[in-house]
């Protein structure tokens, strides 16, 4: 999967761009995966904040589990580095949403998060899901962040850190990894439950107008390009609500 829009990785801190290489192999090893449209002037954007330039570049696939696979590199100006990531599920499929986003720059990161979380409707994960991520080792980070009040989406599985060493970080790469190869199996062993619909399509709703809350995402888009803009992308791009009537 090849592409010929400019790259950004190689500008952005190494640790973004490890998880950027490791998302898309996962991916790539495990779902089958086919292009994901995004409306055509939101694939590669260009804007500036506070006269520095930002960068923002998409990748979207989809799968016959996920409507949306999207990763998401972003960099403003010399000191911010973004990584956001998002796997929705089809309604049909009742599984959690798998979510990361990493701020970094100049060297340092300064918040590191990875979730499974849930969407049912008692806001628990499968149970499958629950075995398989309680066997993983345990991850041991010195610098843990306070959950956001709109982060009671998360599960207890959720790793929101400041990774401080070499090592922490190498830690969260494989953090997400775990995460993302347990998702993938259980993706593609879970049958689709129709019935289960409208319970899905409530817990993704839920999801993401809770994540349209991140008031430090919107500031930062806002100001590169206005509030209606940052807006639109927010809702149509990063945590689009999925129609109830696809
Ligand atoms: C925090 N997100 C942040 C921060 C910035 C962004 C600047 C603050 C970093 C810090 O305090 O150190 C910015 N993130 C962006 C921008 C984009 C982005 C501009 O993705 C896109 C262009 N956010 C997500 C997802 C999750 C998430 C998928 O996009 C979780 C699964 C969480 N981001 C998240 C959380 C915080 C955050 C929990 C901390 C919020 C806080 O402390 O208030």
């Amino acid at each position: 999967m090849t592409s010929a829009t400019p790259s950004l990785r190689p500008d952005l801190h190494p640790l973004i761009q490890q998880l950027a290489n490791q998302i898309e192999s996962i991916w790539q090893a495990h779902l089958e995966l086919s292009p994901y449209h995004l409306p055509e002037d939101l694939g590669y954007i260009e804007g500036r904040l506070e006269g520095e330039r930002l960068t923002i570049e998409n990748r979207c696939y989809q799968t016959p589990q996920f409507r949306k696979l999207h990763l998401e590199l972003a960099k403003i100006g010399a000191g911010l580095d973004i990584l956001h990531c998002v796997m929705f599920p089809r309604p049909e499929y009742a599984l959690p949403m798998f979510g990361a986003d990493v701020v970094g720059g100049r060297g340092q990161v300064s918040m590191a998060i990875a979730d499974l979380s849930p969407i049912s409707g008692d806001r628990t994960l499968p149970a499958s899901y629950q075995t398989a991520l309680h066997a993983l080792p345990a991850a041991d980070f010195a610098q843990t962040r306070t959950v956001p009040a709109w982060g009671d989406i998360f599960s207890e599985f959720c790793v929101l850190v400041r990774p401080g060493t070499a090592e922490e970080e190498t830690q969260f790469l494989t953090k997400v990894g775990e995460f993302l190869q347990v998702h993938c199996q259980q993706a593609i062993a879970t049958l689709p439950t129709p019935e289960r619909r409208e319970e899905i399509l409530a817990g993704q709703h839920y999801y993401c107008t809770q994540q349209q809350q991140n008031d430090k995402t919107r500031r930062v888009l806002e100001k590169a390009f206005g509030v209606e803009w940052a807006d639109r992308y927010m809702t149509t791009v990063l945590f689009d609500l999925p129609s109830t009537l696809v």
